[in-house]
């Protein structure tokens, strides 16, 4: 029976396997399980019940979802993923798990190479050195990456593509791998469920549908758990009429990093965080100036602060001493001039267009000219709106530069959240053992099965995975590709574990609906449906929550800075406002989905202020400072911060955690500093 909104409807179903998310790691996931699946179909017999739920529609869901122009993550034939690992680590002040990115390294260009396959054109380049872009060098037939053919590179790392479909091409080739029946769009998950007899175990988890009024509960052996990482946790720059506008996307609400801390995963580096520079009011994206076209930062009066500030970056040994100063530094300096009043930063588009004039022929300019606008029309088309408005042609005028309000992500520049299993066969042979095997990471970095959190049964990749940044896309996808094969044998390691819930579907329904229940309950106690003294409208919840994190949690108010007095008013001010969730109200599906993501916003934001209280040091310069630890401290804090929430009493536990370098760093630092 269809559901009512004061009714809604229960749908049951059991799983063995429930993927959670449909953006690029999920996707990976999709394609690759398939695979171990039927294998396992084949020997065993038995067929997996495998689901995919997103909280919106795979072709365009998730932070692909405009498109892109480059894939940021390709190694290629010129360097290895040991150098891949190095620049991952530098970027993030040293405390990255190699295990990890090594792995990601060694796999990441064959998702690549599947998506050339599916019809991604590449950028070029041809025998004679000439550039195509992805269009033209598919009309030309020049060899695809895997047969040698040469990508144009932008960066070190990162290959121009002809991306605005990018995410519909990776999402048809998930969804032909699994079937449209294996999968259900438009399902907000919002918690996740423990087992009744091993609360260290996951069940399944439990959601609604955005469209109907129906509520969904899984219950399954393993979990995919790869929603994206956390955006509009802080008040962001654009206001009024440009409110909604951010860089990362805005649906990417937090929901793996909270359901995950609700299920008692162990968490990483929550402390981190990422504030990309961007170009002002539209964000659109910076890496295609700074790398393919060349281009200067300066400040108001044309002087280049990346030159004129770096001795600030001797602050910071080794870390200021490598060739690319990571990504927080490079703030840093810009945020200097800020704050002495040399603002605003502009992107030296004017000189760096003309520089590429004297060298290029007239149709190399205009094809690059052309790529100076399609970079913003794939990934963020707000920004030639703004070019547009206020008659930007960047050969003429040069653009303002602002840094972000801060975002929460494990796959682009950042390296926030959940502490996972990694490979089996990276790092050097250490004398203990995993169920007889002989370990080769440092302890608590492998529990047998790539990609599980400390619960088991439950896996992330992308966003989700903590303390190896730098995937992007593609790393991304690599990450969900590993976790599939350790889920299909997680399965069959446990094919006699029946979960059961540690609530029942009744509660389950209950908590999911209780916005909807305040809201029909207290309604008509006003005329004006937003003013009502028994709830709290999701929109104002947000603002409450921005507001505290912007003014004490080292938001663009206080230009980054925190202290620990502050961090104590936020802890009090989030605690009441997890309080006060409960509160929440919902007058329709939209509203409940809102309450729902402000929700795991919260639990977020809290796990990000306790793990920068509990950092006593600044180790992101440029990202935040805590002004009464205004330093890195390597020798007290050159290791992971992790955590435990714990669901029943709400709180939090902050502890350290060893960090060991598996490759040699030493190759980074010009001079050789003090580590
Ligand atoms: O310009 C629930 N990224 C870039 N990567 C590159 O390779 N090249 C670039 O050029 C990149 N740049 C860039 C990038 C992102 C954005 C927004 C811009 C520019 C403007 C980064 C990548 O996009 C990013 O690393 C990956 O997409 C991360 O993958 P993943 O799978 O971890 O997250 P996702 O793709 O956002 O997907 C999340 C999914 O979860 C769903 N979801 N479903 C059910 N229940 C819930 N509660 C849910 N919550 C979320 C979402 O719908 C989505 O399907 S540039 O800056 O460098
Ligand atoms: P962005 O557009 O800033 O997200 O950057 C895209 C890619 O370029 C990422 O891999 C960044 O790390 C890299 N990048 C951006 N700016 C710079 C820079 N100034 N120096 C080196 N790498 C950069």
């Amino acid at each position: 029976m269809a559901g009512t909104f004061e009714a809604p409807e229960v749908v049951y179903e059991e799983l063995d396997v429930l993927l959670v998310g449909g953006g690029m790691a999920c996707c990976g996931t999709a394609y690759e399980i398939m695979r171990w699946a039927e294998a396992l179909k084949a020997e065993t017999g038995k067929e997996l019940k495998i689901k995919l739920v997103d909280k919106a529609a795979m072709d365009r869901s998730g932070a692909v979802a405009q498109g892109l122009s480059a894939i940021n993550t390709y190694i290629g034939d010129k360097q290895d993923p040991a150098d891949y690992a190095r620049m991952v680590s530098n970027d993030l002040m040293g405390i990255t798990r190699d295990d990890l990115a090594y792995d990601v390294g060694r796999n990441v260009d064959d998702s690549v190479h599947l998506f050339e396959e599916w019809g991604l054109p590449i950028w070029k380049t041809d025998a004679e050195g000439v550039r195509h872009d992805g269009a033209e060098a598919q009309k030309e037939g020049l060899p695809a990456l895997k047969d040698g053919g040469q990508p144009v590179r932008s960066g070190k790392w990162q290959i121009m593509i002809n991306g605005e479909s990018y995410k519909w091409i990776v999402a048809e080739a998930a969804k032909k791998a699994l079937g449209l029946d294996r999968i259900q769009e438009r399902v907000f998950i919002v918690h996740l469920i423990n087992d009744k007899n091993d609360p260290t175990r996951i069940a399944g988890a439990a959601g609604f549908s955005v469209r109907e009024n129906k509520i969904y509960i899984y219950k399954a052996k393993a979990v995919m758990l790869a929603a994206g990482g956390c955006v509009n946790l802080f008040r962001p720059r654009s206001v009024g009429e440009g409110s909604g506008r951010a860089w990362y996307p805005v649906w990417n609400a937090g929901s793996t990093y909270a359901m995950a801390a609700e299920a008692g995963a162990e968490m990483t580096m929550m402390e981190n965080r990422f504030v990309p520079a961007r170009f002002k009011d539209g964000y659109g994206p910076v890496g295609a100036w700074f790398l393919l076209f060349k281009a200067k930062a300066t400040n108001a009066y044309g002087e280049d602060y990346m030159v004129k500030n770096k001795a600030m970056l001797d602050d910071y040994p080794p870390y200021g001493q490598a060739a690319v100063p990571a990504s927080c530094l490079r703030n840093h300096l810009m945020l200097k001039e800020m704050k002495d009043g040399r603002g605003p930063i502009y992107m030296d588009t004017v000189t760096a267009l003309a520089k590429l004039a004297e060298t290029l022929t007239p149709k190399e300019v205009k094809h690059l000219e052309a790529e100076a606008w399609e970079d913003f029309l794939d990934m963020c088309i707000g920004q030639c709106g703004i070019w547009v408005g206020e008659n930007v042609d960047p050969r003429e005028k040069n653009s303002e530069l602002m840094p972000t309000e801060p975002y929460l992500l494990g796959s682009h520049s950042g390296c926030c959240g959940i502490w996972v299993s990694g490979p089996t066969d990276v790092g050097a042979p250490t004398t203990e053992e995993y169920d007889g095997v002989p370990a080769h990471l440092p302890k608590g970095w492998n529990w047998g099965y790539r990609s599980m959190t400390t619960v088991k049964g439950l896996f992330t990749a992308g966003d989700g995975v903590g303390a190896s940044g730098h995937k992007f896309s593609s790393g991304s996808h690599t990450e969900g590709r590993l976790a599939a094969k350790s889920m299909v044998k997680y399965c069959l390691d446990n094919a006699d574990f029946s979960p059961e819930f540690d609530e029942t579907n009744e509660q389950i329904a209950e908590t999911i609906w209780r916005p909807v229940k305040t809201f029909l309950t207290h309604k008509d106690y006003t005329t004006a449906i937003d003013v009502n003294p028994n709830y709290i409208t999701p929109k104002m919840l947000q603002m409450r929550l921005q507001k505290i994190m912007d003014e004490y949690v080292a938001g663009v108010a206080t230009y980054y800075n925190t202290n620990d007095k502050m961090l104590a008013v936020a802890e009090e001010k989030l605690e009441m406002l997890k309080e006060d969730s409960l509160k929440l109200r919902a007058k329709d599906l939209h509203e409940l989905l809102r309450a729902w993501e402000n929700y795991h916003r919260i639990l977020t934001a809290e796990a990000h202020m306790k793990h920068i209280q509990f950092r006593e040091e600044s180790r992101y310069p440029g990202f935040y400072y805590r002004t009464d630890k205004n330093f890195v401290d390597e020798k007290n804090w050159h290791c992971f911060v992790n955590s435990i929430y714990d669901k029943h009493t709400k709180k939090w536990t902050c502890f350290k955690r060893k960090h060991i370098d598996l490759v040699d760093k030493s190759k980074l630092f010009k001079a050789a500093a003090p580590h």
